[in-house]
């Protein structure tokens, strides 16, 4: 009786350590930058904030006029650098994300 409890304790902590692994991949969160040439005014700004910010796993998202780039966090999981440039295609806008280490 006691080593069939000792096994269960064992499956349940091995599956709590994977759950929590799985849960922590789930919550990987990534920066790209895009630079977006169409953004010319506040308008512009507007817009990419209605659309990307509530595209699928866009967690956040920041404008910046002067530099015409597009700050968007995402989860993983969820999209992916492709499908946020092609949101921000559906949009009119083109988007070339700037790979981090460039800057
Ligand atoms: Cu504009």
């Amino acid at each position: 009786m006691k080593r069939i409890l000792v096994v269960m304790m064992c499956m349940v902590m091995a599956m709590t350590n994977a759950f929590a692994q799985d849960s922590k991949k789930k919550n990987e969160k990534e920066t790209v930058t895009f630079v977006v040439e169409a953004m010319h005014c506040n308008n512009c700004i507007k817009k990419i904030e209605k659309n990307i910010a509530f595209e699928k796993g866009v967690t956040d998202l920041k404008c910046d006029l002067d530099t015409k780039t597009a700050e968007v966090t995402y989860r993983k999981d969820k999209t992916t650098t492709d499908k946020l440039a092609s949101a921000f295609k559906k949009i009119g806008m083109e988007a070339v994300p700037v790979d981090s280490g460039d800057k």
